[in-house]
C-alpha cells in the first residue's frame, strides 16, 4: 500500500518526525520557519494528510482551496481555533488534536504564573541583573500572599481541574465558572464553589485564571465590562489564548491601577505584544511556553501519529475533533 502524503507545517522532535518518515511519505519543514498563506495553499493542494500547528491559519479561503487528496488535518495542540471546522466537515476533511497530554504542563505553568505575578518574581529578577539591588530592607519588593484567597477558574476541563489541584496546595479556595457545571464528585474533591454568573464570580475573586478554548463564544469574553467588574486589587492569568481576553481593555486597566497585576502566556496578536503591556510592571509576559516540555511535545507527537495511523487503517482517530465539541 502506498504511504500517504503528510505535510508538517514546524519543526517536531527528532524522534517524532523520524518516525514520521518511517511510517510516511513526509515531507517535513527543516528550517522551522512559519509557513505563509501562500505556502499553506500549496500544502492544501498537495497533501493527503496536513500536520499544522498553533502557528498555521486554516482558515474558510484555505480550505475551500484543498486539494481533493486533503483528508485529514491531524494539528500538533490542543485548540484549535486556528482551524475552520465548519469548512473542513464541509469538504469531508477530518480534523484531530492532540489533548490530555499537555494538561499538567500548562497547569504547571499557571500555578507558576499565580505565584509570580502576586510575589513580583519577574521585577525581583530584573532587580538583582541590573546590579542596583542594595539589599534586603523590610518593606523592600513587597508583594501578596496568595494562601488563604480566593481563586476563580473560567473554564473547568481537564487543564482548569489540573489548575485547581495545585492551587489547593497553595492554600486557595476554588471557584469556578464553566458552560457546565462540573460532576459532584470533582466539585466535592476540589471544594469547589460554581458561579454561573461570571459576572458575579469576577466581581468577588483574589485572582482569575483564564483556562477555557478560545470559540467564537469565548472571544472577549473578559470585555472591557467584565474587566472593571473585578477589584482593583485582583490578578488575572492567562494561559489558554489571548482572544479570551480584550487586551487592550486588560493594558489600560493594568496601567490605572484599577487591576494589580496579570501573568500572561497567551496574546491577542501573536507573536505581536501589545506595546502598552509592555510598559507595566506589574505584569509577567511569557512567549507561549504554557505546554512547551520536552515530554509533553514528543507526546503530542505520539498523538499526531497515533491519529493519523489510525486514520488511514480506516478508523475513527482517538482525538476527533466536532464543532459541538466547542
Ligand atoms: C501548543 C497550545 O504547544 O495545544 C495548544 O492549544 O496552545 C500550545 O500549548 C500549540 O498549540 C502547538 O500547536
Amino acid at each position: 500500500m502506498a504511504k500517504p502524503l503528510v505535510i508538517v507545517t514546524r519543526r517536531l522532535p527528532d524522534v517524532i518526525e523520524t518516525r514520521m518518515m518511517e511510517l510516511f511519505d513526509c515531507r517535513l519543514n527543516l528550517d522551522d520557519k512559519p509557513m505563509s498563506q501562500a505556502e499553506l495553499l500549496e500544502a492544501v493542494k498537495t497533501a493527503e494528510i496536513l500536520v499544522p500547528t498553533v502557528t498555521d491559519r486554516i482558515d474558510a479561503a484555505i480550505l475551500s482551496q484543498a486539494g481533493p487528496k486533503l483528508r485529514l488535518i491531524a494539528s500538533f495542540g490542543t485548540g484549535v481555533d486556528h482551524i475552520d471546522l465548519k469548512t473542513a466537515r464541509q469538504r469531508g476533511i477530518t480534523v484531530t488534536n492532540t489533548p490530555g497530554v499537555l494538561t499538567e504542563d500548562t497547569a504547571d505553568m499557571t500555578m507558576a504564573l499565580l505565584l509570580a505575578v502576586p510575589r513580583r518574581l519577574a521585577e525581583g529578577v530584573r532587580l538583582v541583573r541590573s546590579g542596583e539591588w542594595g539589599g534586603w530592607s523590610p518593606t523592600g519588593m513587597l508583594g501578596h500572599r496568595i494562601w488563604g484567597k480566593r481563586l476563580g477558574i473560567i473554564g473547568m476541563g481537564r487543564i482548569g481541574q489540573a489548575v485547581a489541584r495545585r492551587a489547593r496546595g497553595f492554600g486557595l479556595s476554588i471557584h469556578y465558572h464553566n458552560r457546565r457545571r462540573v460532576a459532584e464528585e470533582v466539585e466535592q474533591e476540589l471544594e469547589a464553589t460554581y458561579w454561573e454568573s461570571l459576572d458575579q464570580m469576577l466581581a468577588r475573586m483574589d485572582m482569575v485564571s483564564v483556562n477555557c478554548p478560545h470559540t467564537p463564544a469565548t472571544f472577549h469574553l473578559l470585555s472591557a465590562r467584565r474587566l472593571k467588574l473585578m477589584r482593583p486589587d485582583a490578578y488575572i492569568v492567562n494561559t489558554s489564548r489571548g482572544e479570551v481576553i480584550d487586551e487592550n481593555a486588560l493594558a489600560r486597566l493594568l496601567a490605572s491601577g484599577e487591576l494589580a497585576g496579570a501573568g500572561l502566556d497567551v496574546f491577542e496578536h501573536e507573536p505581536a505584544i501589545n506595546p502598552k503591556l509592555l510598559k507595566l510592571d506589574n505584569v509577567v509576559l511569557l512567549p507561549h511556553m504554557g505546554s512547551a516540555t520536552i515530554e509533553g511535545r514528543i507526546a503530542m507527537g505520539e498523538k499526531v501519529i497515533i491519529n493519523i495511523k489510525t486514520f488511514v487503517d480506516g478508523h475513527t482517530p482517538p482525538d476527533r475533533v466536532l464543532e459541538a465539541m466547542f
